[in-house]
Order: C-alpha cells, then sequence, then structure tokens
C-alpha cells in the first residue's frame, strides 16, 4: 500500500470478468477461444473454472442453453468477434425463444472503429445485431462496469421469463487495469436474482372456481414447470385433484411417464374433450395447435363448443395470445401451484370418475396397441423396433439424460421412451430446430454427470457431429444413437428427372457414422437388429465412455417430417 486509500496491486478486465462469474457462482464456460478471448480461457480454466471448448459456436451456445434450463442459472457461452458471435447468436435466440437462460459473452472489435466503419478485424457492429433477437443486451467499456454489466446479464437472463443475454465485451477491455480493491468493490454479487411472483388472491380464487366447476378438467404441463423445479407441488396438486394430465415433450417425467393419471397415450381424446384445461408453463403456440381447431374440440369438430382456460405463466402478455384465457394466473410457477393447493385443501372433489375412467379406457387401447407394434421385430429394425430397446434402457437408467431430435426419430422416440424424472429429456423445442444435439449432450453430461443418451435423426446428427471429438476429448459419458435411415424423414427418395444429383432428401446409403466416434477414440458400433443395439447401449452406459452406434433403420419407414407433415405448404392446384 502506497497510502490509505490506494493500492499498489492492480487488476484487469480479464480478472474482473473471472471474478464476476465466480462471485456469482458460473463456473461453467461453453465457449471456443481466439482473437481477443484466447487468453481469457486460458485464465478462466487457470482459476479453476470448467471450460469447456467446442468445435463449432451453435453447439457451445446450445449447450449454454440447456445448462440453463437443467439448473435455472444462466448457461455461459463465450465467443469471439462477427464469426464466432454469429454462430453463436443463432443458440441464443433459440434459446430466447424456449425461455432457457443463457448469457452469449462476445469479445469483439474495437468501437471506434467499427463505428466509422473502418474494416476492423472481424468488425461487426455485435451489440445492434444481438438486440432483437435475445431478451437482452449489453455492452461493457470500461473494466470498472463490469461488475454490473454481469450482474444485469443475470438478471435479464433468469428473472420474470427466462431467455438469452449478449453481453459484449469489446478487445480493449480485457487489458485495462485498475486498482484491484476498487475492482473487487465494484462486483456485484446478484440476489434473488429470480424473485417470486406471488399471485394475486383474486386470480387464484377464479382459477379454482372454474377449476371446480370442470366436468372433464386436464392440466397441461409445459417445458415451464420442468424449468421451474416445482416437482412436489405439482405432483401434489395433480394427485389431490385427480386431474389427468397430459405432458409436453420436455414436461415429460415431472411425474413418471407411467403414473396412472398420465393421459399422453390419450391425447387425440383429451384435448377436444376436456372442458376446463390448466396451462402450468405452456404457451398455446403451433404445438398446441394455438388452442383452437379441431384438436380442441372447435371448428370442424363433434364436440364444437370449444374449451375454458386457466393458464399459469410468469409472462402477463401470455394470456389471450391466440385464445382468450379465462382464468389466467400469472406468477411463478412454484408460487402459483402452492397457492392452487392451499385453496383446494383437504375437502376437494376429485375430477369425476366418469371422465377419468374414459380417458383410462382410451389409453389402455392405445398403450395395449403400442405394445403389440413394440413386441414385433421386422427383418430390418424400425423405429419402433429399435426405440423399443431404449424405452428399456431409459426404464432401467431413470437418471441418465435424453436428448431427441430429428423427424420420425424426435417424433417416435417422444412416443415410445417414457422418462421417469424431470428435466431429463432435451429436445427441439419450440423451434423444431436440428442442430441442438452433440451441444446439449455435452451440457446434460457436464451439468448432471449422468450417463447421457442421445438419440439422433441421421441429418439431425450432421448438424453437429463434429463435436464427437469434443465428447471424446472431455471423455464425456455420452451414448449416440443414429437412427440411419440414409436421409431426411426417408431415405428411398429418388431424383424424379433421372439426372445424376441424388434427391435433396438422401444421404451416402450406408454410411458409417460409428467410425467417426472410431476416429477420435470413442467406441464406435453398427447395430443392424434389437439385440445388437442393447448389447451395445447397456455397454456404453456401464462403461461411460463416448460410444456411437450407427443404428440400421428400414429407409422406408418414416414419414415426410414425421407427425408435423400437414405443415408442409401444399402446391397450389394445376388449373
Ligand atoms: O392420440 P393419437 O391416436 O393421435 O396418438 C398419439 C398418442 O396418443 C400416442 N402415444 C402413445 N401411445 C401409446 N403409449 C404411449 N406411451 C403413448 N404416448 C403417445 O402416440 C401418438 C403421438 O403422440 P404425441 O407425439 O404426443 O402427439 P402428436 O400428435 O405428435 O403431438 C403433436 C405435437 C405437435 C406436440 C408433436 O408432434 C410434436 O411435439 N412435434 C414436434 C415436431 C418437431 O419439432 N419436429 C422437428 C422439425 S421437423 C423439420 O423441420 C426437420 N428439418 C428441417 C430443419 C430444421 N428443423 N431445423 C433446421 C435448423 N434446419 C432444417 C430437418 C432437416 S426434421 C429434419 C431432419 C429429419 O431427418 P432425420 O434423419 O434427422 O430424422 P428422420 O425423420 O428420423 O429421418
Ligand atoms: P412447451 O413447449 O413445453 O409447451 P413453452 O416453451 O411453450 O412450453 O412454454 C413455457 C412457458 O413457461 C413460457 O410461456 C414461460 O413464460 C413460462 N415459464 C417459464 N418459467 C416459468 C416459471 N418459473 N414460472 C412461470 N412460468 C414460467
Ligand atoms: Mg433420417
Amino acid at each position: 500500500m502506497t497510502n490509505d486509500t490506494q493500492s499498489t496491486e492492480q487488476t484487469d478486465g480479464f480478472q474482473l470478468v473471472i471474478d464476476a462469474l465466480k462471485l456469482n457462482g458460473l463456473t461453467t464456460i461453453y465457449g471456443l477461444p481466439g482473437i481477443p478471448v484466447t487468453d481469457l480461457t486460458r485464465k478462466m480454466q487457470a482459476e479453476g473454472m470448467r471450460v469447456i471448448s467446442f468445435r463449432h459456436e451453435q453447439n457451445a451456445g446450445n449447450a449454454a442453453a440447456a445448462a440453463g434450463f437443467m439448473t435455472g442459472k444462466p448457461g455461459i457461452c463465450l465467443t469471439v468477434s462477427a464469426p464466432g458471435f454469429l454462430n453463436g447468436l443463432t443458440a441464443l435466440a433459440n434459446a430466447t425463444t424456449n425461455c432457457f437462460p443463457m448469457i452469449l459473452i462476445s469479445g469483439s472489435s474495437e468501437r471506434e472503429i467499427v463505428d466509422l466503419q473502418q474494416g476492423d478485424y472481424e468488425e461487426m457492429d455485435q451489440l445492434a445485431i444481438a438486440k432483437p433477437l435475445c431478451k437482452a443486451a449489453f455492452r461493457v467499456l470500461n473494466a470498472e462496469d463490469i461488475g454490473v454489466g454481469i450482474a444485469r446479464a443475470i438478471r435479464s437472463a433468469v428473472s420474470g421469463r427466462p431467455g438469452g443475454v449478449y453481453l459484449d465485451l469489446p478487445a480493449k477491455l480485457f487489458g485495462q487495469a485498475m486498482d484491484a480493491a476498487a475492482g473487487k468493490a465494484s462486483l456485484i454479487k446478484v440476489i434473488d436474482a429470480a424473485p417470486r411472483q406471488i399471485p394475486a388472491p383474486d386470480a387464484v380464487k377464479r382459477a379454482l372456481d372454474l377449476l371446480k366447476s370442470a366436468k372433464k378438467p386436464l392440466i397441461l404441463l409445459g417445458k415451464g414447470a420442468a424449468y421451474a423445479q416445482a416437482d412436489a407441488d405439482i405432483k401434489a396438486l395433480i394427485e389431490k385433484t385427480g386431474i389427468p394430465y397430459l405432458p409436453m415433450s420436455m414436461a415429460k417425467g415431472i411425474l413418471p411417464d407411467t403414473h396412472e393419471q398420465c393421459a399422453s397415450a390419450a391425447r387425440s381424446f383429451v384435448l377436444p374433450e376436456a372442458d376446463v384445461v390448466l396451462l402450468v408453463g405452456a404457451r398455446l403456440n403451433w404445438l398446441l395447435s394455438h388452442g383452437k381447431g379441431k384438436t380442441w374440440g372447435g371448428q370442424g369438430h363433434k364436440n364444437a363448443g370449444g374449451q375454458k382456460f386457466i393458464q399459469i405463466d410468469i409472462s402477463p402478455t401470455e394470456a389471450d395470445s391466440n385464445v382468450a384465457i379465462d382464468a389466467p394466473m400469472v406468477g411463478d410457477i412454484g408460487s402459483c401451484v402452492s397457492a392452487l393447493l392451499a385453496g383446494i385443501g383437504s375437502s376437494w372433489a376429485k375430477a369425476p370418475a366418469e371422465w377419468t375412467s374414459a380417458v383410462a379406457d382410451r389409453k389402455n387401447k392405445n398403450v395395449a396397441k403400442m405394445a403389440e407394434t413394440l413386441a414385433k421385430n421386422p427383418a430390418v429394425m424400425n423405429y419402433h423396433s429399435s426405440l423399443n430397446v431404449v424405452r428399456d434402457i431409459v426404464k432401467a437408467n431413470p437418471d441418465a439424460m435424453l436428448v431427441n431430435e430429428g423427424a420420425n426419430a424426435l417424433d417416435f422416440t417422444r412416443s415410445i421412451v417414457d422418462m421417469y424424472k424431470p428435466r431429463k429429456r432435451l429436445d427441439v423445442g419450440t423451434w423444431g430446430v436440428m442442430g441442438i444435439g452433440m451441444g446439449f449432450a455435452v451440457a446434460a453430461a457436464v451439468e448432471s454427470d449422468q450417463p447421457v443418451i442421445a438419440i439422433e435423426g441421421d441429418s439431425a446428427f450432421g448438424f453437429s457431429g463434429m463435436e464427437v471429438e469434443t465428447i471424446c476429448r472431455y471423455n464425456l459419458p455420452v451414448c449416440i444413437v443414429v437412427m440411419n435411415n440414409n436421409g431426411v424423414y426417408r431415405g428411398d427418395e429418388v431424383n424424379v428427372t433421372g439426372g445424376k444429383d441424388p434427391s435433396p432428401l438422401v444421404f451416402v446409403k450406408g454410411a458409417r457414422y460409428d467410425k467417426m466416434m472410431e476416429a477420435f477414440g470413442g467406441v464406435g458400433v453398427q447395430a443392424t437388429t434389437p439385440a445388437e443395439l442393447r448389447r451395445a447401449m447397456e455397454e456404453a452406459i456401464k462403461s461411460r465412455k463416448p460410444t456411437l452406434i450407427n443404428a440400421i433403420i428400414d429407409e422406408t419407414a418414416g414419414t415426410e417430417s414425421g407427425r408435423i407433415t400437414s405443415l408442409n405448404p401444399q402446391s397450389a392446384k394445376k388449373k
């Protein structure tokens, strides 16, 4: 010390970024090094942070998003400027769309040069570009503001409706020196980053009154309900009311899919038949046919008349986004569900038996039909005979994480593979986006330390397949099953013109994706029968070695776009 107020010790931007993240418990970084963040990644590692270095920023970004969903803390993705930033941006936008908290931190070029467009190295006005694609965007110019910048990014990512935040750190910031004591004092430990939001008592009463009036009530759980980590109260609400429930794909496992009140196998029956639907962290978007039409007993359905909706959501503007919401409950799911539970008390009459037994009848019929199909063992494996194996493996390993993408590979897995625990299923989400696979798988392994099973369409896998090297490098317990049907949806299309190019929808026939894993020291297996697939998956789970199983699937087994064929635009009729 030279005098009472000044220390001789200095700190700098690099150190303050690290200190601010660590102070807030953010110690895992998913990223890709290069100018101007190379040293930052080294220093982070030297300071005890876990730095997972990817082959492409989109996968690092997807990993950060998945980490955010799993933990409720913002996942951090770190990239270089312009192209690296843009590569990460798709993941940031996808995280925001899915309401997953993440922070994309990108190094950037110098403001003075960028603003005058003088052609700096990787010049781009990144803040302006990020803004419309995320929940919030900030730039820090001075080292003493790093603490505030990171605090604002954390709060923006996790409070209210979670989402993606962009934090722009220009190259010059990292080397800026300042007094160490003043630097330390400038950091902020964020208190209560995602404050509870208690629903108004009149909103609770309105919801309870409507629920009480229902003859055919239904509870619909979305991924917001999984994210909220209010598992015990959600279970209590469902069991105390006896109401059938339907989980959206990433809500599978909040209660085990084998729960007697789970109505997944009667989906197309309960949606139009229910008279009051309680939405818990699920939006009435395309995945729910916007709450209207035939799916919902509206126009075109024999029960036309429509439903009444109660909607629990943290976003006050979500209600009425597609159809009228009769009883909106704005608040966090934990507080809302516990308020409903308190109102229900012990004298609540369970859902009418006439309704619950009708649901059970339909469900049992579909389950029996499914069991019959799953028991078949066709000469060439199809989605059912292969996923029947995955279903058993997940049942035997309920703590394993399941990552899933593709079209048929996605849709069949969703309906065939039961989940038993909350937040174990990660998939394409709200955008139906391909490319989340390996990023999600890496985060799933890193954040949970549990075995990860990634069920991947062969097309889907191609979007992030190079990350098998990352999986091998970090020796992660990831078992990838490539459902190889030689193409997008199917592998049997031909070029209708008879020309030399293949159809746009097919790949090299007989491709050996398993060799990709072998190239990096992992285990590669080709499976042509359910028995071979079972053996390879069991071994992968036991050994925890990075494994890729190339599962040969009948190339004629899939349908165009899986279960969403109807969304393909039709050609205009010829006059
Ligand atoms: O009630 P009914 O009778 O209807 O029956 C239902 C249930 O009752 C029953 N069921 C059960 N029965 C018995 N037992 C149990 N346990 C049970 N559970 C359910 O099963 C049926 C179905 O139930 P489900 O699934 O719950 O209901 P449904 O009606 O399907 O639900 C509706 C939806 C909308 C909620 C659901 O379908 C859904 O979640 N869909 C998501 C669809 C989606 O997101 N798809 C991905 C996008 S497709 C396309 O875009 C693709 N692309 C283009 C592309 C994309 N996406 N991204 C980018 C960056 N670039 C391009 C591409 C390139 S997919 C794709 C690749 C495809 O090729 P791959 O090789 O990867 O994959 P393959 O197709 O395998 O070749
Ligand atoms: P799904 O695709 O599974 O139907 P969506 O992504 O459409 O789910 O919906 C998730 C909803 O959950 C979003 O509207 C979001 O605002 C809401 N949400 C997320 N976290 C919470 C929370 N903690 N409390 C209340 N609502 C939440
Ligand atoms: Mg395919």
